[in-house]
Formats: structure tokens, sequence, C-alpha cells
């Protein structure tokens, strides 16, 4: 299969995040994709395309319109404002507070377009999301005209940013960017799995009252992990949406036996819904050795976790999603996609 990417992704590039309650060293890092690059490179894997240019019409079919226009005019607003280096938010509309109307101070927007202080707002961060939105935009498009598969090396990721809020390392949507993008190019039905050690909530909340694209995550229970507050069992959609959303939380600690088992549960829940075509949020920090993760999948079980999604039989767009563990994460990466041809 085709792998898309583009190096304007690696202009986001943060020195800190706020993580376990500290200023620390940032993980959503550069050389993350840069790895997986070379791995794709070094076992000839397949072809690296630079992604198409699809302006913000698609993005604009996911994220609120005002939200969009707080990211391309941050980088202004912050340096107008006396500002300098990567933003942190401190200060959320929660509960009793208002989201209307949307304040004039920098702090308050940066408040009322998050959800957590974990994610640095730079320079860059609007070009390399929009870069990533057209990455998986463009692996979309190969899928739409008959690639039974492609990989979209996106980064920054970006299944925790909601309609209008971005937070967990992710601004724009990629994988809803290109769920959507395939139901407007004429797909009836399409599955969005995650299978990132975190909980896709962003991705969940976007197709949440929405009966055409099921959403399913597999993910640490967020009971005692990041993102704490969405991705519980008992979330099953609303509306017309009721029975398209199914979690799948897991006990931290959860080893590729117990992993496998709920994804053959989510799989069969994919063939009974019968899509036309597969989103995988791939997440790699299930991974033993991942820095900021508790699963304990090991790099040759990410062969068979490849095997297994092919197994679907679905055309399938692969949207990269978190790994941390930077060394491994071209092996495990590329494991996954080999897995899925077979090799
Ligand atoms: C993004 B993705 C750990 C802090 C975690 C946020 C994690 C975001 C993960 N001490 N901060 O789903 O991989
Ligand atoms: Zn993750």
């Amino acid at each position: 299969m085709k792998t898309v990417f583009s190096p304007v992704q690696l202009a986001h590039d943060p020195k800190h995040e706020i993580s376990d309650g500290m200023l620390k060293p940032a993980v959503e890092i550069p050389s993350r994709a840069e790895i997986v690059r070379a791995r794709i490179l070094e076992t000839g894997f397949g072809d690296v395309l630079p992604p198409d240019e699809f302006g913000l019409e698609p993005i604009a079919r996911v994220h609120a319109g005002d939200y969009i226009a707080f990211l391309e005019g941050f980088w202004t607003r912050w340096t107008n404002a006396g500002r300098s280096g990567e933003a942190f938010p401190f200060v959320w509309p929660v509960r009793e507070l208002r989201t209307k109307p949307v304040p004039d101070h920098i702090d308050g927007l940066l408040g009322r377009y998050s959800f957590d202080a974990g994610t640095p707002l730079g320079e860059e961060t609007w070009v390399a999301a929009r870069a990533s939105a057209d990455t998986a935009l463009t692996a979309a498009r190969l899928v739409a005209g008959g690639d039974r598969a492609a990989f979209a090396l996106c980064r920054p990721p970006g299944h925790h940013a909601h309609a209008d809020f971005y937070g967990g390392y992710c601004f724009l949507n990629n994988a809803a960017i290109a769920a959507q993008y395939l139901r407007d190019a004429g797909a009836d039905r399409v599955a969005v799995l995650d299978v990132d050690y975190h909980h896709g909530n962003g991705t969940q909340a976007i197709f949440y009252d929405r009966a055409d694209v099921l959403f399913l995550s597999l993910h640490a229970d967020p009971i005692e992990e990041f993102p704490y507050f969405l991705g519980h069992a008992d979330e099953t959609g609303e509306g017309a949406g009721e029975g398209f959303n199914a979690n799948f939380p897991l006990a931290l600690g959860t080893d590729w036996p117990a992993f496998s088992r709920a994804l053959d549960a989510a799989l069969e829940r994919v063939a009974e819904f019968s899509p036309d075509t597969l989103v995988v949020s791939l997440g790699l920090d299930t991974y033993e050795r991942d820095p900021i993760s508790k699963f304990r999948l090991k790099s040759e079980e990410f062969l068979a976790l490849g095997a297994r999604l092919e197994k679907a039989g679905l055309p399938t767009v692969f949207v990269m999603e978190g790994g941390y563990a930077v060394d491994a994460l071209g092996v495990n990466c590329v494991n996954v996609l080999s897995g899925f041809e077979g090799a």
C-alpha cells in the first residue's frame, strides 16, 4: 500500500507539555513521523507520496468555522498580545460557566477552544495540522479511487480533537475528516475503528448522533487513564446515532490475548454494520514499552493486529495517531501495515 506524508507536518515541533501536573519535555515530536517514514523506506514497504491540497472545505465538514478561524489566526493574536513561545490554556468553561459569548482575550480563547493543558500550540501548529489533515484526505482519496488500503502518516494526531476544541496533542481530527470525505465521495456507511491506547473522544463526539458512521474504540479504561471524561462502555450513541457507537474500555496491563478478544468483538460489530470503507485510527501506544501508556503489546503482535484487520475484508484507510516509544515506533507501525498485507 501507499503511504502519504509531508515534511510540513514536522514543522509542529513542541518543546514542552504539561503532563503529570508538571512542565515536561514534549513527547509528540517530529522524530515520531521521521522514524516511521525511515522504516517504510528501509523495508521497501511501498511508495511514499506527498499529500494533495484539499483546502479548508473538507475540514469545515467536521470542524466549526469559528474554531478553524481561531487556529488559523492564533499565532498573530498571540504575538500581538505580546506573548512568545508555545501556548498553554489554563481556564476552561466547565459546567456552570458559559461558552458564549466567546471571549476576546487570548487566554479566554485558548480555554474556549481546548480541553486540556497538555497540548502545546505554537507558530507552526496550524500549517502542520493542515498538512496532517491533507495527508489523511489523500489516503482516503486513494482508497475511494480503488486502492485496497492506504496509510496516512499523520502528525500531529487527530482523534482527541472535537468539532470545536483541541487537546491530547490533536488539533484537526484527521480520521473524522477522512471518514466524512469518504461519505461525501459516495460511501453509504463508514466505520472508524480506533486502536490507539487512548479513547478517541473527539471522533466519538463528532459522529455520536449519526447512523452513517459507526465509531468503535479499544482503549485504556477512562476511569484511570486520559482522557478520563469519555470512553465508557455505556456510551452507545444518541438520537439517530443510538447503537452506532461502541467502546471497549480495557484494564491497565492489557496484553495481546485480551486486546485481541476485544478486537474480535469490535470487528464483529463492524461486520454487522457492513460499511463500504474502514478507517483505522492507528495508535501504537499499546506497545509494552510506551513511555506514557500501560498496555503490553509486543512488537511481533502488531503483525497479528494488521492481519486481523485485513480479515475484515474492507477497503481500509490507516490514519496514524499516537505511539511514543520512538525507537520502536517504525517497526511497530510497519508491522501492522505489513501484517495487513500478509507479509
Ligand atoms: C494522545 B494520543 C501522561 C499525560 C498524557 C495526554 C495524552 C494524549 C495522548 N502522563 N497526556 O491518543 O496518543
Ligand atoms: Zn494515544
